[in-house]
């Protein structure tokens, strides 16, 4: 089934019985020149990564993790929309393939009934003026059923809210074929407008009180959802109106 991928959108599938982090690796196969939609994936991290030295649960014959190489002729500022992308892609690809409704939690959440199933980590290469590569790193929790005690409270996946165990392929098809489609979108306009919208509609901290983790100060308002730049419109107490970056700020 994954090989049956290659040759479209995907140019080429790397796989690893195990890896530290499919980010890592496919960011070591974009140097050596890995051609844009190079997908990497492992059965196995034992060094899966979230934002900011964070880690990533990853357990061996169970989970998703896969990591995408895009070469977009984008500047930096623009990276971190495909991680949105990556999310909506996310939703698609469980929705048709399982059946499971699930919600967006801007930037880089995919949520079931409150919990955790899925972590987006972009990376780029970058100068001032233009990107070298993104790889847009997407960890599912599949067939996970016990978690560690640090996240047991918070994490879900696709077996425990389903209550049977799904193919890991089919999933990953699922997910990039969407990709395809909302990646195809992303790069008409190079944001989010196209996609804005539908987005909108599936974010769970849309119109909601958020709480903003700011590095000048946390603060709390309410969402308004994304605008054409994929940045989170946030109302203030007092009616004043910021536009967050999921490069600075967290909610
Ligand atoms: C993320 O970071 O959510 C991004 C996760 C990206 C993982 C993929 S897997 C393929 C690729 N290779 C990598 O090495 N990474 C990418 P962040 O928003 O910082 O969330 C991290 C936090 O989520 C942790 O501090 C835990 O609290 C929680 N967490 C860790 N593992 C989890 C899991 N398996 N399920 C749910 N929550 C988890």
């Amino acid at each position: 089934l994954m090989s049956s991928m290659e040759g479209g959108f995907i140019k080429k599938i790397v796989y690893y019985e195990e890896t530290d982090s499919t980010n890592i690796r496919a960011r070591k196969l974009a140097e050596e020149g890995a051609p844009d939609g190079t997908l990497v994936v492992t059965d196995f991290q034992n060094a899966g990564r979230g934002r900011r030295g964070r880690m990533w649960v990853s357990p061996s014959g169970t989970g998703i993790f896969m990591s995408l190489i895009l070469r977009p002729d984008i500047l930096p500022s623009s990276a971190s929309m495909l991680t949105l992308v990556a999310a909506l892609a996310v939703y698609d690809g469980i929705k048709e393939t399982t059946g499971l409704e699930t919600v967006i939690k801007w930037p880089n959440d995919i949520v079931a009934e409150g919990k955790k199933l899925c972590g987006i980590l972009t990376e780029m290469s970058a100068e001032l003026e233009g990107i070298h590569y993104v790889v847009t790193g997407i960890g599912i929790n599949a067939n996970t059923t016990d978690f560690p005690e640090e996240i047991r409270a918070t994490a879900t996946s696709l077996a425990l809210e389903l209550g049977h165990p799904v193919c890991r392929a089919a999933v990953i098809n699922g997910v990039m074929c969407a990709f395809e489609e909302y990646y195809g979108r992303y790069r008409e306009t190079l944001d989010m407008s196209l996609l804005k919208e539908l987005y909108n509609q599936k974010l769970v901290n849309a119109e909601r009180e958020v709480k903003v983790l700011a590095p000048g100060g946390d603060y709390t308002g309410i969402s308004h959802g994304i605008n054409d730049a994929g940045e989170l419109i946030v109302e203030l107490p007092d009616g004043s109106i910021r536009e967050i970056n999921s490069g600075e700020v967290s909610v």
